[in-house]
């Protein structure tokens, strides 16, 4: 049976003023908070464990037993931190997400807030986005005028505030504890884990990172039950994600399905490819960070363990499709600009790495390599993996390395003086 659709978080995008509390409200919006404000906060993290909800922002942790992670309540502070950063190159789910519906991750922000014992919370969001800070500012302030933040949330004597905070631009600020550096007015560089946010986070206190996409399913969960969560997606692969599908595709956009869903049916409701006479050359699950994928991965389920059995992340279900008039080589080297140019330069793998990784990638792309330059990248890649301080260099090797795999024959027809067999015009990616 064909798979379809579940809009839950898109469910109400294509309303008038989709964003407004009124809307909301009328969509039943806040009403899973009330419910959550009758359970015991141990009751909240348990449904979250029962629903098996994987984090949505690309490592697919799992959300109920990272709040339980965190260290015992001692009378100080706690704080949950949204990791509204979204950077990654094809990533596109959260900005979407808070534009049209903001609430229902303020609802999420005060459900889980409520869980895990805070009563401050912060939404940090990459800085480039301003009009989704201008969209938060406006609904957290709508949500406090409506007593769902605040002293006495709801009448229960419950404090929860929210500071909304925008963060410079800058890609490793999506890494959970770069962000927590950013967030205290520092440098934005990832720390060394352990300790993990949960035993020392902000401020050196308990606190819980977690993605847009996470926190805004939570409300569903405690309404609708965990039943209603578990029968969509697979048995370990609990729920439905939104899948952004861009590049060479007729309607480029989002498409809310259950996880294990497939590209091909995805493609089918997105219309297929742009050009019906193009074949469908590559694409990444998951967003740049994620090994290539080809036409012949069309029928992997899109979750968790198939994806991973197949030799790919699900990551951020960011797909950016690639047709046959595009150069996979100059497609590479453009990635690794972006991880040579965001690399934080802490760790000397990463800083000098993606410096290396870049400038071979980019000889090969002028035609100015060498065969033993496709071996050399793979070494670089290899002394990379496992070895810089967060996840930005090994997400840089990913690219590089599937694509040689599948496309060696690819990087060999660079090697000619000539460098790239594509005409670049034909191509309406990368013009
Ligand atoms: C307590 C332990 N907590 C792990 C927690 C940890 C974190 C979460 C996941 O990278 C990936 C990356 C990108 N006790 C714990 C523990 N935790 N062990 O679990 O941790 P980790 O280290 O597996 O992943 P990460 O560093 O969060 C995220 C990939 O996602 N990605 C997405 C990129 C998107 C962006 C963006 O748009 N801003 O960065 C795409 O594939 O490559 O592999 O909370 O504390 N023992």
């Amino acid at each position: 049976m064909a798979t379809t659709l579940t809009p839950i978080l898109s469910a109400f995008w294509d309303d008038p003023a989709s964003w407004t509390l009124d809307t909301y409200t009328r969509h039943g919006g806040y009403r899973a908070l009330d419910k959550a404000l009758g359970m015991e906060p141990a009751a909240i993290i348990q449904a979250v464990k029962d629903s098996s909800l994987r984090g949505r922002g690309g490592a697919g942790f799992p959300t109920g037993m990272k709040w339980s992670f965190m260290a015992p309540p001692d009378g100080g502070p706690r704080y949950l931190v949204v990791n509204a950063d979204e950077s990654e190159p094809g990533t596109c789910k959260d900005v979407p997400l808070m534009m049209a519906n903001p609430h229902v991750l303020i609802e999420g922000v005060a459900i889980s807030s409520f869980a895990i014992g805070c009563e401050h919370a912060f939404i940090y969001l990459r800085g480039e986005v301003v009009h989704v800070y201008r969209r938060l500012l406006r609904a957290v302030e709508e949500a406090y005028a409506a007593g769902h933040l605040g002293k006495n949330v709801h009448g229960t004597g419950v404090t929860l505030d929210i500071t909304v905070h925008a963060g410079a631009g800058a890609y490793i600020c999506g890494e959970e504890t770069a962000l927590l550096d950013s967030l205290e007015g520092r440098r934005g560089q990832p720390r060394s884990k352990p300790p993990f946010p949960g035993v020392a986070g902000l401020y050196a206190r308990p606190s819980s990172v977690n993605n847009v996409e996470s926190i805004a399913s939570v409300p569903g969960i405690i309404l609708e039950g965990v039943d209603w969560f578990t029968g969509m997606g697979t048995e370990k692969s609990t729920g439905f994600g939104l899948f952004s599908l861009s590049g060479h595709v007729k309607n480029p956009g989002q498409f809310e399905a259950p996880l294990g869903i497939t590209l091909r049916e995805l493609l089918d409701m997105a219309g297929g490819m742009r050009d019906p006479d193009k074949a469908l050359k590559f694409w990444t699950p998951g967003g740049s960070s994620t090994p290539l994928f080809t036409a012949e991965h069309l029928d992997v389920p899109l979750d968790f363990e198939s994806v991973g059995a197949a030799g790919s992340m699900l990551g951020t279900r960011a797909l950016q499709i690639f047709d046959e008039t595009v150069c996979v080589v100059r497609a590479v080297d453009r990635w690794t600009e972006f991880y040579k140019h965001e690399s934080c330069g802490k760790c000397t793998p990463c800083r000098e790495g993606t410096w290396w990784l870049k400038q071979i990638t980019g000889r090969l792309e002028r035609g100015e390599g060498t065969e033993e330059d496709i071996d050399k990248l793979l070494d670089l890649c290899d002394n990379i993996l496992g070895r810089s301080f967060c996840a930005l260099a090994d997400g840089a090797t990913s690219p590089i390395m599937s694509s040689i795999q599948y496309f060696r024959d690819e990087y060999i027809a660079h090697l000619t003086p000539r460098g790239c067999p594509f005409d670049r015009h034909a191509s309406t990616l990368f013009a």
